[in-house]
């Protein structure tokens, strides 16, 4: 019995060591198993993290990508003695709303006697598409010239612009806040006096060198240019423009402006109820189907140049003249690289060797995409969807 007992006594002690054992090794195997999962997670946590950075990361970079594909664009404008600057707003509205441009400011090559007219003008254009952040600046040359239209204009004025005395130093903030990598355009739909100017004075024209990658100029056919001649210091700023600006030139042939950008609005626009039906109507063209809008391709060949308009047309690359004493331009074609250009109504030679047409200017593709860039923009102002 004593050794039963003692035999027992054993057993049970093996046993409870046992289960001692066998507990404390299924302790440590949860815990494995504890630490494993913890692990897992922690991994598909860490995981779940980077995928996210890396998507924020993509989204980032995307997103930067798209903000460096809008261009920034600078409309240097003489809106005043004739409406088709209306227009080129009108058309360099819907490109921002549709994110191919980014409309940096608005800068005036003429002015009223500073007087404040011509500002208040461009105000109202701007607020009346919602643009209420665009700076606005009077010219850096003074040329006194007015609009009968600028009252239709500056009823819509619901804001106080950012309004600058002199359009080099615009010209120069809106350049040097640009990020690294990132160029600005200008198009000028009336005299280059302030592009003149820019290029005059060193800061400026190193910030041209470096942060603009072409001028856009309405004007530019052979002979006597509106923009380019009209008056002295006109003259002396396109020839000046013309020899010492460092980035692309395009000259958009003034002659081309056969596009009827306004006309087709006011045929929409049956109600007269448009901003730029009314400026028409002041400017005394009832509707305006006639009448030639070269300014607003200025500012479509500055929108679509990285998209090569659509293979409709090449800018050709030339050497230009500019007479200083009457500002006469002639325009020889070249294969040298030049950082001159033309859009020009260019031949079209069909397979039979015949003429067919004139590109870009008489592309039906060219007209459609500009009236469906106006009436995008006219249905959108008067909420028609
Ligand atoms: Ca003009």
């Amino acid at each position: 019995m004593k050794y039963f007992k003692k035999a027992t006594a054993i057993l049970c002690s093996a046993f409870m060591l046992c289960s001692i054992n066998v507990k404390a090794a299924d302790t440590s195997i949860i815990d494995s198993f504890e630490n494993i999962f913890e692990a897992e997670e922690r991994s598909i946590e860490k995981k779940e993290q980077s995928d996210a950075d890396e998507a924020e990361k993509r989204a980032q970079g995307e997103a930067e990508l798209q903000a460096l594909s809008v261009v920034p664009l600078i409309l240097d404008v003489d809106m005043s003695s004739d409406v088709d600057d209306v227009t080129a707003f009108r058309i360099a509205e819907e490109l921002d709303y549709l994110g191919v441009i980014d409309i940096k400011g608005v800068a005036f090559s003429i002015t009223p006697n500073r007087n404040g007219n011509n500002i208040r003008g461009a105000e109202g254009i701007l607020d009346y598409a919602g643009l209420t952040d665009v700076p606005v600046a009077d010219c850096a040359v003074d040329a006194v010239d007015f609009g009968d239209y600028w009252g239709v204009l500056w009823k819509y004025k619901t804001t106080n612009h950012v309004v600058y005395n002199n359009a080099v130093n615009m010209y120069k903030d809106i350049l040097k806040a640009l990020p690294e990598g990132q160029k600005a355009r200008i198009v000028t739909t009336g005299f280059l006096t302030n592009v003149a100017a820019m290029l005059q004075d060193p800061e400026g024209y190193q910030l041209i060198t470096e942060k603009v990658d072409g001028v856009f100029v309405a004007g530019g056919s052979d002979g006597l240019s509106w923009n380019l001649s009209y008056r002295e210091d006109a003259r002396a700023a396109s020839t000046y423009v013309n020899t010492h600006c460092p980035c692309d030139v395009y000259y958009i042939q003034d002659a081309l402006g056969a596009n009827q950008v306004g006309g087709h609005l006011t045929k929409i626009d049956t109600t007269d109820s448009d901003i730029l039906s009314q400026a028409y109507a002041a400017f005394g063209l009832a509707d305006g189907q006639n009448y030639g809008n070269c300014d607003g391709t200025a500012v479509y060949c500055a929108a679509y140049k990285d998209v090569n308009y659509n293979d409709l047309f090449t800018p050709i690359p030339m050497n230009i003249y500019i007479n200083p004493d009457n500002g006469s331009l002639t325009g020889t074609e070249t294969t040298e690289p030049t950082n001159r250009y033309r859009f020009i109504a260019t031949q079209c030679i069909n397979e039979a060797g015949v003429f067919s047409k004139y590109m870009l200017y008489d592309s039906q593709l060219y007209t459609n995409v500009m009236d469906a860039l106006i009436e995008g923009d006219y249905n959108r102002k008067h909420g028609i969807s």
